[in-house]
């Protein structure tokens, strides 16, 4: 059993769609293990993303992740990150395959509705930034 982590971004909270992207991961067997909503601080977001703070799209990006509340989750399941990263299909939505959530829910490559960890290390790493050991609880 894998846990990865989660935010649904704000144009998919101002739009929304908490509900429909829930729904989406509770029907292809992930647990949510935690849950918040919370408005993202500058700070918090440029520690969240420092491994892009030299790519040009930084500054928009941190701007966008915090105009607006987004929900944090950590998902539990066989093969979580693999599992979420197909879900949430390609970063630009242009790319995105038919019925996934960027396809479904991104407005733009920035504004694309969802963030899911890229492996299990940064699975950790994103969890702990966010949530206390007493705050995940197992759910399998
Ligand atoms: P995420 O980390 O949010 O799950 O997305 P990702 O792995 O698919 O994409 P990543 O390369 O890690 O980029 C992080 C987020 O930065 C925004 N982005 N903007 N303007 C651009 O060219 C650009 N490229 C990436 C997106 O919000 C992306 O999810
Ligand atoms: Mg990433």
């Amino acid at each position: 059993m894998e846990r990865t982590f989660s935010i649904i971004k704000p144009n998919a909270v101002a739009d929304n769609n908490i509900g429909n992207v829930i729904a989406r991961f509770e029907k292809e067997g992930l647990r949510i293990a935690a849950l918040k909503l919370t408005h993202l601080s500058k700070e918090k977001a440029e520690g969240f993303y420092i491994e892009h703070k030299e790519r040009p799209f930084f500054g928009s990006l941190v701007g966008f992740m915090t105009e607006g509340p987004v929900v944090l989750m950590v998902l539990e399941g066989e093969n979580a990150v693999e599992k979420n990263r197909k879900i949430m299909g390609a970063t630009n939505p242009a790319q995105a395959e038919e019925g996934t959530l960027r396809k479904l829910y991104a407005k733009s490559i920035e504004a694309n509705a969802v963030h899911g960890s890229d492996s299990l290390a940064s699975a950790e790493r994103e969890i702990n930034y966010f949530f206390d050991k007493n705050e995940v609880k197992a759910r399998f």
